[in-house]
């Protein structure tokens, strides 16, 4: 420990931590712009300035560490001079159009320039023009909005090791950009939007389907369905003001029949249709000797990763679509069949947790009922935001149901939104089919929680599973690289590619950091534990499902329309 002095008040803190952590520790706020947990620190912004006693100039406290007897003064005239300064030089080359940015009122600069009183610009100089880029299925970049922050680019590079964008030029010139100038959609973008959820301003936000969305709710002709995944239950509360970690099961369903959708499903449906089948893939390749470790696929943003980074390992991942692909390819035949419906006059929309899964239903792929499976995928922000265009406040909902038959599920299916879930949820049904017995504890603690690669040892009937779990793209590499040695012996590997799972999806209500991740979790375990029926074998739609359409499980009907191959 060593002593310090914070506003002339004598503290004691860990030796080595920064004046910013220190002064966390002591429930002193310092406002920071360019800073963010579990990113490394650069001190660019200078909006974290503080003083130090016998220093001749304000240092940026994110990335001056404390030493023994530090006088620090945290809000002094000179400070807040150079705060306010700052704000202003970020400002006059900032587009001065809150009401037209999709993150008004939930801009970080926004909020600092209220905050900090800066009521006019005094600097007037050169204002950069860029040309927004609209080019990624997923993630749109408006430079002009960017404060070259860059906390996109350490998101990018050292939570997900894509490394698609950087700093680029020198001086006024200078962008975040993809390498070569390049427009995103033409880069090693794996479309996660981790970056949106980092971005504190307007620069970088979701590919909008809002008003397609919109269109066809309108339309007579279309009869417009929904599914809500897995994760969206415990978010969607928070634009509304409640706590993370809500569950909001029943109000959302009433929600979304209100804004006009003629059905509401569940994508959990299709995530215990999605066991049926990647288990007994599971089980097949286990049994007859063929390409292990199988990797889940469900996550896009991992499919895409493996794309690029490790197409040697194409064979090891499940040739099952997604539950959101899934879903779209059963509405669009069995569902529409049973109602007499064309598909072509049918829109499947999605509510995701995700950015990705609006790249992954425009994938060539994804077109096994004859036509586009999901049409529309919206993130919980846009879904969010229709429903406060129509005036509904969700919290003021009744608790409704699901829509039949594709809305009803089971609590494994639920726990596909938290990392470990898909894993979870697949070894409580490949225990039960592959041993004939009944599970005694179904709870695997070993795969849940937020540690980067998670392990486990599964005894089924006397064979060792080897497992694990990674969730997050750099931890996904360091598992996969020693899958690639030859080193790790797993025979089952569940990757997401965002941090948390898909309840830190880059689609989700922004804030969203770990301790907002942690309580989500916690709230995807709750609707599990809650319902009645918790292992994807049991769901009866599921069992009637395969009985009046699919045949068997991995059959040639599920292949044709529930699996897929990607190719290199
Ligand atoms: Fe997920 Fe999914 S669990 S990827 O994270 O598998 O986005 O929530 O909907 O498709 O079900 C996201 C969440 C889904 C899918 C499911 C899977």
């Amino acid at each position: 420990l060593v002593t310090i002095f914070i506003d002339g008040r004598e503290v004691q803190v860990p030796d080595g931590v920064t004046i910013l952590e220190a002064c966390k520790m002591e429930k002193i706020h310092i406002p920071t712009l360019c800073y963010m947990e579990g990113l490394s620190s650069w001190g660019g912004c200078r909006i974290c300035v503080v003083e130090v006693e016998g220093q001749p100039n304000l240092v940026a406290s994110c990335v001056t560490p404390v030493r023994e007897g530090m006088k620090i003064r945290t809000v002094s005239k000179k400070v807040r001079e150079a705060r306010k300064t700052n704000l202003e030089l970020l400002l006059s080359n900032h587009p001065l159009d809150c009401q037209l940015c999709d993150r008004n009122g939930s801009c970080e600069l926004q909020e600092l320039a209220y905050e900090f009183g800066v009521r006019e610009i005094r600097f007037q100089g050169e204002r950069k023009t860029y040309e927004v880029d609209q080019s990624s299925p997923s993630v749109k970049r408006d430079a002009n909005r960017c404060i070259l922050c860059g906390r996109c680019v350490r998101t990018c590079a050292e939570v997900q090791t894509v490394f698609a964008i950087d700093f680029a030029n020198r001086s006024f010139d200078t962008i975040i950009s993809p390498s070569l100038g390049l427009p995103l959609g033409q880069s090693v973008c794996v479309n996660c939007g981790q970056c949106i959820l980092s971005c504190p301003t307007g620069a970088l936000s979701e590919v909008s389907h809002i008003e397609m969305v919109w269109d066809a709710i309108e339309d007579p002709d279309k009869f417009v369905i929904l599914q809500t995944a897995p994760a969206i239950r415990v978010s969607i509360g928070e634009p509304f003001g409640l706590p993370p970690g809500t569950v909001s099961t029943g109000k959302m369903v009433a929600a979304f029949r209100r804004l006009g959708f003629d059905k509401v499903f569940d994508t959990n449906f299709a995530a215990d249709l999605t066991i049926i089948e990647e288990g007994t893939e599971f089980i097949n390749r286990f049994k007859k000797g063929g390409k292990l470790p199988l990797i889940t696929s469900c996550s896009p943003g991992w499919i895409k990763f493996m794309e690029h980074f490790y197409p040697d390992l194409m064979e090891n991942v499940s040739t099952c679509k997604s539950p959101q692909q899934m879903f779209g390819a059963v509405a669009k035949t069995y569902y529409a069949q049973k109602l007499g419906i064309d598909p072509n006059n049918m829109v499947v929309v999605s509510i995701m947790p995700c950015t990705a899964k609006k790249f992954e239903c425009q994938r060539d792929e994804m077109k096994s009922s004859g036509c586009q499976d999901v049409d529309y995928s919206l993130t919980t922000r846009e879904a969010a935001r229709m429903l406060k265009e129509k005036g509904i406040d969700l919290r003021e909902m009744p608790e409704e149901d699901f829509d039949d038959p594709l809305g009803i599920s089971t609590g494994a299916a639920a726990v596909f939104g938290a990392t470990g879930g898909v894993m979870e949820a697949a070894l409580r049904s490949v225990y039960e089919i592959l041993t004939g017995k009944t599970l005694g504890k179904i709870d695997f603690y070993d795969v849940r929680g937020i540690e980067g690669i998670k392990e486990a040892t599964v005894d089924i009937d006397g064979t060792a599973v080897n497992v694990a779990v990674a969730h997050g793209l750099g931890n996904a590499r360091k598992l996969l690289d020693r899958v690639r040695s030859g080193e790790a012996n797993y025979h089952f590997i569940e990757i997401m590619a965002c941090p948390g799972g898909c309840i830190g999806g880059g689609g989700q209500p922004i804030p969203t950091n770990l301790e907002i991740r942690m309580r989500r979790i916690e709230a995807i375990y709750e609707v599990d534990r809650k319902l009645p029926l918790r292992k994807s074998h049991e769901n009866p739609a599921v069992k009637q499902l395969y009985e009046e359409f699919l045949g068997e499980p991995n059959g040639e009907k599920a292949h044709h329309l529930l699996h897929t191959h990607y190719v290199p």
